[in-house]
């Protein structure tokens, strides 16, 4: 009698415990659902405006100018009557300024662009338009207008 209250206490156990996990692990993958959804959402969102330059990370400090990497692509070339986007990938504030490091050409200037921003402008001029970032003089690239 006593062996069989027994057994029958570990199997109440036993079962209380893998209800208890799978109801658990139900709700965990749930959260991680949700995770997973809004963040694909938020990407979405992101491709709706599809940059044509960008500022990628780390650009604040001195180094990407060795590979010419401040703004990617560095030279872009555009047809006469068509726009650029650029937008900052980087967690610090960048501009695009017409022209070059202490010597702006005064044709175009973004202002700082807060992370994630974007900035958009079309060139109606046939060029080469050299820009920099104010807040990084190694920071320049080139737009050419065709
Ligand atoms: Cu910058």
């Amino acid at each position: 009698m006593i062996k069989k209250i027994i057994t029958l206490a570990i199997i109440l156990g036993i079962s209380v415990t893998v209800i208890g996990l799978s109801l658990s692990s139900l709700n965990f993958e749930e959260t991680i659902f949700e995770d997973y959804y809004s963040e694909e959402n938020s990407l979405e969102n992101d491709f709706l405006i599809s940059p044509d330059v960008v500022m990628p990370t780390k650009v604040s400090r001195p180094g990407c100018d060795i590979e010419d990497v401040c703004y990617m692509p560095s030279e872009i070339v555009v047809e006469k009557g068509n726009s650029v986007t650029w937008l900052n990938e980087d967690s610090s504030f960048h501009s695009v300024t017409s022209g070059f490091y202490g010597e702006p050409s005064g044709l175009f200037d973004s202002g700082y662009l807060d992370p994630y921003e974007y900035y958009t402008l079309s060139f109606d001029k046939i060029g080469t338009y050299d820009y920099y970032c104010t807040l990084h003089p190694w920071m320049m690239a080139q737009v050419i207008v065709e």
